[in-house]
């Protein structure tokens, strides 16, 4: 019986260390570039890197802190809806404090350490980042400026922030939350798991409706438009004419009533067909006296300079 203990607590032993992930430790491995950007060819970067140099309004380096964060899918399980996360959402330390990260990445993608809003003149867009491919390791350090603020640091890989990898970290008291920080503060756009399935399927249904019959009443608009948009030179062409007609029949009334008063119809044909003649007559006459013009026009010879 003894030993069958021994024997699973010896494996049980030797599992745990299988389990363990095994990180790739970047800090040996890394390069550097100048203005506090280290970087290796295994996927680890550091920038902002300041062990040095006193943010002004420091007079010295206040205290000098370690940490170590670690980034993974598994920090994220108890935040609702979120996908990704740190170990820790919140950090606070005294101004002017020399702080080194120790930053994990416990996943097999890629996570940063990402910290913004420091001074300019000392790092570069503001910017103090650890980012490594994991599972991996990386460590960095700077120092914290003077005064009361709240820091954002994020994971700024697509994605990853909106899903949960976001922190904030306050020098002194601070300046405020920051919003969207998993377990912390609310979110700038709640996630709504209210009502269930079926409810989201009928609200579904109902909006698809509604918006076959908007497209069907659109679809009969434009048709519609289309029509009236064809029709309409005909329309107007059609409309002019009776215009026209309905004028000269207006005028003409009076006097051809008078005219034909006592006629009989025969007799009336008789003098509109007259009528009509003399009109052509004297149509054909000015057409050709207009001809003449134009032509006599043409045949004239332009001055000589
Ligand atoms: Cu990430």
């Amino acid at each position: 019986m003894l030993k069958f203990f021994i024997a699973s607590l010896v494996s049980m032993v030797f599992s745990l260390s299988a389990m363990a992930v095994e990180y790739e430790d970047h800090d040996g491995m890394l390069m550097n570039h100048g203005d506090g950007h280290l970087m290796d060819m295994g996927g680890g970067m550091v920038m902002g890197q300041n062990t040095e140099t006193l943010p002004g309004g420091c007079e010295r380096i206040s205290e000098t802190k370690e940490i170590t964060v670690h980034a993974g899918h598994k920090f994220a399980e108890k935040f609702p809806g979120r996908m990704f996360a740190f170990d820790t959402q919140e950090f606070n330390f005294k101004p002017c404090t020399k702080l080194t990260v120790h930053f994990y990445n416990d996943d097999k993608v890629r996570h940063q350490w990402m910290m913004h809003g420091l001074p300019k003149y000392l790092y570069p867009q503001g910017m103090f980042h650890l980012e490594v491919s994991g599972p991996g390791k990386i460590s960095g350090t700077l120092i914290l400026p003077p005064g009361d603020k709240t820091y954002l640091v994020h994971c700024d890989i697509a994605q990853h922030m909106e899903k949960g990898m976001k922190a904030e970290l306050k020098v002194g008291k601070g300046d405020g939350d920051l919003p969207s920080i998993p377990g912390l503060t609310a979110p700038a756009v709640p996630d709504d798991y209210s009502g269930t399935l079926t409810d989201v399927a009928a609200a579904k249904k109902a909006g698809d409706e509604a918006a076959a019959v908007t497209a069907a009443a659109l679809a009969a608009t434009k048709a519609a438009t289309a029509a009236a948009t064809a029709q309409q030179p005909d329309d107007s062409f059609v409309s002019g004419i009776t215009v026209i007609g309905l004028a000269i029949g207006l005028l003409l009334a009076p006097f051809l009533a008078k005219k034909f008063k006592g006629m009989t119809s025969a007799e009336i044909i008789a003098y509109i067909f007259d009528l009509l003649r003399v009109a052509i007559d004297y149509a054909v006459r000015v057409i050709s006296a207009l001809i003449k013009i134009v032509a006599a026009n043409k045949n004239k010879v332009l001055p000589e300079k």
